[in-house]
């Protein structure tokens, strides 16, 4: 049995789709980030650094979400891809480049306007040169490894937010199709919508 500790956000978002895709139930538990749940004493002690998500399996308890990506795609001997190698690679750029750098953006571009122009036009920059090498990527490649795998999973619920990035999904026509591919994968639908308070954004 599984217990996933969240709320709705994109590093959060990759866990329920990947237990979808893996078909396991799992109990959610609300992390409340917007209360400071996180920071609960009871809360550091499985996660060190109080970010979610969390996976609760058997006795073990596993932080970080590409971690934890990794566990269940060992665990159900899917979505790791026929590379492996290659899998780890474009899930290690999502995690260490990707998500960091579009939620520096998040930060700056749209919770925080007007308190740092050089933060600003830093991440938008950034963020943009993404959107661009990822489309470069995906108009030879349909996956980004090369078949849909963690990669994929790990990447999708943080171009999910372009609605906030103001970059124009609908200029990278690759990226868009991805976009498009994957949202209709139902397992995605269902575990996107985790706390049933959002669904996948329309592309625009
Ligand atoms: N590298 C971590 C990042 C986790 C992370 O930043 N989680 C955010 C939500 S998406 C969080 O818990 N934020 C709460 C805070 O920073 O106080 C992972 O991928 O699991």
């Amino acid at each position: 049995m599984f217990e996933l500790f969240a709320d709705s956000t994109p590093n959060a978002r990759k866990i329920s789709i990947m237990l979808e895709e893996i078909n396991e139930s799992y109990d959610l538990t609300l992390i409340n980030l917007n209360k400071g749940e996180q920071f609960n004493e009871e809360f550091k002690k499985i996660s060190p650094f109080s970010k979610i998500p969390v996976l609760r399996h058997n006795k073990k308890t596993i932080f970080e979400s590409g971690a934890i990506l990794i566990y269940l795609a060992d665990l159900s001997g899917e979505f790791y891809g026929s590379n492996q190698s290659l899998t780890t690679q474009w899930l290690m750029a999502q995690m260490g480049y990707i998500g960091p750098m579009l939620g520096q953006h998040h930060q700056f571009h749209h919770y925080n306007p007007g308190k740092s122009d050089f933060g600003e036009d830093r991440y938008f920059k950034i963020s943009e040169t993404i959107y661009k090498n990822l489309d470069d990527h995906l108009s030879i490649n349909e996956y980004l490894a090369n078949e849909y795998s963690i990669a994929d999973i790990a990447t999708f619920p943080w171009i999910a937010r372009h609605p906030i990035h103001d970059i124009g999904l609908n200029k990278y026509i690759n990226l868009l199709r991805w976009y498009n591919q994957i949202s209709l994968r139902p397992a995605v639908l269902k575990g996107y919508d985790l706390f049933e308070d959002g669904s996948i954004p329309p592309p625009a």
